[in-house]
């Protein structure tokens, strides 16, 4: 692989591309940390969205006038753009959803159902996200199969012994997470795909944490699926995709049926669309799918390399301001060996109240279980507090996160 320009971000410049990062809240300039539950838009992904509808809004693959014929265009190749920033072979490969968990219950159903019975396991980890937990713990319930969850070790890593003795010739499905959301852990999702692959075994991965703030390859990975959310990389809500290898997309029967998923309709039966359409059934979310590719533009023009190193290293001055605290349990691994964001909890404070707090200084955290509520019981509490770091977050901000989170220290003494 050819060595990546590492230089430092010019947050500043950056910073300039997000109108609402000029926001103030009652007189205090906005500081946003919730970046891992949704991060910021830049001014062309808005741009992208309001041109389509200033310009060529109108229905895909419907309409041999202008405007359809040239939205159909941008929300095709708005596939092949988003197969390329994970390293896909194209748009065969991906399917537009309205989010990760979307494409998490898709395959659920369209593959689940179909491929898993009594007898089968599901390999999952103890800190996947709802989305890919509940999937999967209801789909094993319809078909008989039974789901298994890899431990995670006391610093926050996936215990990789057990991980290869939970695998096995019954395991039809290993879904991980590439991110945690709540440790910040990065996971070895390729050692883990061999691992599975090994035991004839498909691997999903949820790049949901992931594809926004590091360089993504799935070919490389190996990975049999993957799924990521445009809300997180800088682009729109309601639209995300569904990576899947093209053999196994093409066996796949769909379970949502309608317009534009068909080939060929008869009273009788019906015959399904070619890659990717035959997932996507009825009017797309063309729009924003349009605006998706933008995003991708937008990051791979600033460098996924940079702003990968730039997260670290907010999340790991973070770690250490807050670990010079006796009364702060921060969760996960140690500060150089994360993703961009920390969560953790005051011994004094509930996560809400804290997070009430930092909403008077201005300071955007999110806190709860952050979709991970069997986590929160390996780790012993029901909610903990988390700052999120993306590229246009600076140094100051970390700082204004320790200040407000030290008044809340005093308050609450
Ligand atoms: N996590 C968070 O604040 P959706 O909502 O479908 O776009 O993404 C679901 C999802 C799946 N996997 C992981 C690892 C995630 O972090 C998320 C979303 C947000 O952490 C909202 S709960």
């Amino acid at each position: 692989m050819a060595t990546q320009d590492v230089t430092p971000l010019d947050v500043e410049r950056i910073r300039a591309d997000f109108p609402i990062l000029e926001r103030e809240i009652d007189g205090q300039q906005l500081v946003y940390l919730d970046n891992a539950a949704t991060s910021q838009t830049p001014e062309r992904v808005i741009d992208a969205i309001s041109d389509y509808y200033r310009e060529y809004n109108a229905n895909v693959h419907r309409g041999i006038h202008q405007l359809s014929q040239e939205a159909s265009i941008a929300y095709e190749e708005a596939h092949d753009r988003v197969a390329e920033f994970v390293g896909a072979d194209g748009r065969e490969e991906i399917v537009f959803t309205g989010n990760t968990t979307e494409a998490m219950n898709t395959v659920g159903y369209a593959w689940g159902l179909n491929e898993l019975g009594p007898g089968d396991e599901v390999v999952l980890t103890e800190m996947e996200h709802h989305a890919s937990l509940v999937t999967w713990q209801q789909i094993a319930k319809l078909t008989g199969a039974e789901c298994k969850y890899i431990p995670i070790t006391d610093e926050g890593y996936l215990d990789m012994e057990a991980a290869a003795e939970l695998i096995t010739d019954d395991t039809e499905m290993v879904s991980v997470v590439h991110v945690s959301n709540t440790l910040g852990t990065v996971n070895p999702v390729s050692e883990l795909a061999d691992i599975a692959h090994d035991h004839d075994s498909l691997i999903f991965v949820d790049g949901a944490q992931s594809v926004p703030h590091q360089p993504v390859d799935v070919e490389a990975m190996d990975c049999d699926f993957f799924a990521f959310s445009g809300h997180k990389m800088c682009g729109p809500t309601g639209i995300g995709a569904l990576y899947g290898k093209e053999h196994i997309l093409e066996e796949m029967e769909p379970y949502s049926y309608g317009g534009d998923m068909i080939l060929k309709v008869t009273f009788e039966d019906s015959q399904w669309n070619e890659l990717p359409w035959k997932f996507e059934a009825g009017t797309p979310n063309i729009a924003d799918g349009i605006a998706f590719a933008e995003a991708c533009d937008y990051l791979d023009d600033i460098g996924l390399e940079r702003i990968h190193r730039h997260g670290q290293q907010l999340a790991e001055y973070a770690y250490d301001r807050l670990t010079e605290w006796d009364d702060v349990e921060v969760y996960g691994p140690p500060g150089d060996d994360r993703a961009g964001l920390v969560a953790f909890n005051l011994e004094t404070t509930h996560a809400h109240d804290l997070s009430s707090i930092l909403n008077d200084y201005a300071v955007a955290i999110r806190a709860g279980d952050h979709c991970t509520q069997p986590l929160h019981d390996v780790l012993g509490t029901a909610a903990s507090a988390r700052a999120s770091f993306y590229l246009y977050n600076t140094r100051e901000e970390v700082d204004a996160l320790v200040e407000a989170i030290d008044e809340a220290r005093q308050l609450f003494a």
